[in-house]
Parts: C-alpha cells; structure tokens; sequence
C-alpha cells in the first residue's frame, strides 16, 4: 500500500477556532478526519503530522524520506520565509503537493512569496480545506 503523508504547519493547530471567514469553521482533526477517509477509500495509507516549530517540520520531512510515496504540505507562515524547509524538500522525490487554505494572493503582499513554490510538484490554493481533499486525489493519481 503507498502511503501520503501530510504536513501542516504552524498555528493550524488551532484551526476552527477564529477568523473562519479566513480558514472556514472545522478544526484540524476534522480535515485529518476527511482525509483519512479518502485515503481508505483510495486504499492509500496516510500518516499526518502537525508542529509549530520550523525544525520539527524539518525532521519530519527528513524522515519521511524513505517512506513516501506522496507529500501534502501546508507549512503556514514558514511558506513564506522558510529556506530551511525548502531545502529539505529538495531531498525528497515524491510527488509534493503545496496547499493553502486561504488565497494567499488576496492578501497581505508577504504572502505572496512562497520558497518551496518551485520545489513542489503543483499547488492548491484558496479552495479551503478542500484542497487538502483535491490535493490527495491528485497524489493518487500519480
Ligand atoms: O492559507 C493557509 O493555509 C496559510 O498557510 C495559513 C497560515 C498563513 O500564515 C499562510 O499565509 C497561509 C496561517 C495558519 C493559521 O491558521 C489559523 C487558523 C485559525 C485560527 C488560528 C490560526
């Protein structure tokens, strides 16, 4: 069986809890939920992993390494100032798919920039928590 696995970054943690015009009204483990589900359906094995700080994000994606076979990333704010991250994705082979809830285009100029945008396979943005959704049937399909 291949396994995804997902990555979200900082504050998504707590998802569900404010500025639902911005990241919509479920919580993290309501999207984890959603997502388990699909993978079961897809017969994918899926293995999430959520942390607030840069390095733990760095570790995972280093020790997903040898076992994966596709990755969601939604890195949060470190999307946007992040070397350390983009450089340990360029480790990787998998296909990688860069999600974000909000369209960060439409907001503040700072989130404009993403420094994994060019080391990702493709990217969803602005969809809300369907993108993770989106994000894994396209994985599926590679
Ligand atoms: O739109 C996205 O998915 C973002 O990656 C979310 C990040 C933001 O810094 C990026 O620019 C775009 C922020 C996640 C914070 O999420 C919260 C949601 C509700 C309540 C508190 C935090």
């Amino acid at each position: 069986m291949k396994t995804i696995r997902v990555i979200h970054g900082p504050n998504l943690n707590l998802l569900g809890t404010r500025e639902p015009e911005i990241y919509g009204s479920e919580t993290l483990a309501d999207i984890d939920g959603r997502l388990a589900k699909k993978a079961a359906a897809l017969s994918l094995t899926l293995k999430t992993f959520q942390s607030n700080h840069e390095g733990a994000i760095v570790d995972q994606i280093q020790s997903v390494r040898a076992h994966c076979d596709g990755l969601i990333i939604n890195p949060g704010a470190f999307t946007h100032t992040s070397v350390a991250i983009r450089d340990a994705l360029l480790a990787l082979t998998c296909p990688m798919v860069e999600v974000h809830i909000s369209n960060v285009y439409q907001r503040e100029s700072f989130r404009h920039q993403s420094f994994i945008g060019d080391v990702v396979t493709g990217r969803i943005v602005g969809l809300g928590s369907q993108g993770y959704l989106l994000a894994l049937e396209a994985l599926a399909a590679m």
